[in-house]
């Protein structure tokens, strides 16, 4: 099987941002990694066109939090149309890693349904700091990338079935 960069995307298939609003929740540990990944997703959304006062960033101190935060950040802001968590879990000795990346796959689908938005899972789990390095900028691109390419791609899906709904 082919391995795909995580920066690799066909931009054809990438809408323009220019009418959307899109939260960023980014965890403060392994704060290298998720300054690069975040800074990633904004690149890409300001390339899409999404106004600068339409990136909404927080930052939670884990990933942990990502659920909570992106959670909080939809039901404060009734205008956003997204939210991509960014975040990176490195394994260690502990039995920490299982139970964060569960938490935080199950949490983000919860506060996806939950609010009938898109939430995006930018959520770096890798076995070392090299694995994590190489996803965020190096080379096997930059999750954050494939995060606001995602997001962008959910929120016009969303609004043409709206739409579709609307005219039914
Ligand atoms: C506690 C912890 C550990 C051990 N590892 C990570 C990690 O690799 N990446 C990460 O984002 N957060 C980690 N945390 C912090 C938790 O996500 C959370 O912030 C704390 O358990 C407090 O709820």
């Amino acid at each position: 099987m082919k391995k795909t960069n995580l920066s690799d995307y066909d931009p054809t298939q990438v809408p323009s941002g220019k009418e959307y609003r899109i939260g960023i929740a980014v965890a403060e540990w392994n704060k290298e990694i998720t300054d690069a990944l975040a800074e990633g997703a904004i690149d890409t959304l300001r390339k899409y066109d999404v106004a600068e006062d339409n990136i909404v960033l927080i930052h939670v101190p884990g990933s942990f939090e990502l659920t909570s935060g992106a959670d909080l950040m939809l039901r404060n802001d009734e205008k956003l149309d997204a939210v991509i968590c960014i975040g990176c879990v490195i394994q260690g000795e502990t039995r920490h890693f299982d139970f964060i990346c569960e938490a935080v796959s199950q949490g983000v689908t919860n506060v996806a349904i939950k609010h009938g938005k898109p939430v995006i899972f930018s959520l770096l789990t890798t076995n070392n700091v090299e694995q994590a390095i190489d996803r965020s900028g190096g080379k096997h691109g930059n999750k954050g990338i494939e995060g606001a390419a995602t997001a962008l791609k959910m929120i016009a899906l969303q609004k043409t079935l709206e739409s579709k709904r609307q005219k039914a």
